[in-house]
């Protein structure tokens, strides 16, 4: 089965009828998929997912607050309800091809193949952006980040998180290394991953694969958007067959 991995396309889309001309079979894409959460931007990209010709499955990035609103937040209980009810009809809404995960898990089955695969949009503290782990987390012996990853189940085979691990594709343009050193230490106790998907730094864009434990893995951060935000119209599509993948210039 064939996935088009894309992240990080803050309303910059590629043209949809030059995604449909690929080959593939799934679209996943790890979030950002905005520019600031505003409702109609996401309804802009949703659209966008409903014109896709395969099933998408998603999850929301750093700059989707109106994903990050809608399930979190110092809330009353009136809010707290009017979110459900927005909640609700926001999942209701969606396309039939769409599959949204905020920590949660799809099994995909098609053509005879089955993935779990698992999506959070969690990452480490950033400033005030959407779904950030507690400041300064690490000083607190990272309790929020295993949390958060203590709900990926270790059977995982397909992951989608917003942020890197640590020291995989997570190098900012100063060289800091900004992935999360409790993702990485969680991924290595997933014997069956065969592949994880994210972006955030779209700097470190790029593929990376290895044989851990005798069994091969492929992480993707396929990050659209460069530090510019500008179109890099180049797409990731993997191969769950032999493991492969090839770079598409778009
Ligand atoms: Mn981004």
């Amino acid at each position: 089965m064939k996935f088009l991995l894309l992240s990080d396309t803050h309303n910059s889309e590629p043209h949809i009828n030059i995604i449909n001309a690929l080959d593939f079979d799934v679209l996943l894409h790890a979030g950002d998929l905005t520019n600031s959460g505003e409702p109609s931007q996401v309804r802009s990209v949703v659209e966008w997912f409903s014109l896709v010709k395969t099933p998408v499955i998603f999850i929301a990035g750093n700059h989707d607050f109106y994903f990050e609103d809608i399930d979190h937040g110092p809330v009353d209980l009136l809010v707290q309800q009017a979110r459900k009810e927005t909640w609700n009809k926001f999942k209701k809404a969606l396309p039939p091809n769409t599959i949204y995960l905020n920590n949660e898990e799809y099994i995909l089955n098609l053509n005879g193949e089955v993935f779990k695969i698992y999506g959070s949009p969690w990452q480490p503290w950033f400033y005030d952006w959407a779904f950030n782990l507690p400041e300064l987390d690490s000083q607190n012996d990272y309790a929020g980040a295993k949390a958060e990853w203590a709900k990926i189940p270790l059977d995982t085979n397909i992951l989608i998180t917003h942020g890197p691990p640590q020291d995989i594709l997570d190098l900012t343009l100063r060289g800091v290394s900004c992935g999360c050193p409790i993702l990485m230490k969680t991924i290595d106790q997933m014997p069956n991953l065969r592949l994880h998907v994210f972006g955030h730094i779209h700097e470190a864009k790029g593929v990376w694969q290895e044989v851990f434990n005798g069994k091969q893995r492929t992480f993707v951060n396929a990050s659209f958007l460069n530090l510019n935000y500008s179109r890099t119209n180049e797409v990731v599509i993997w191969d769950s067959n032999d493991d492969t993948y090839a770079v598409h210039k778009i």
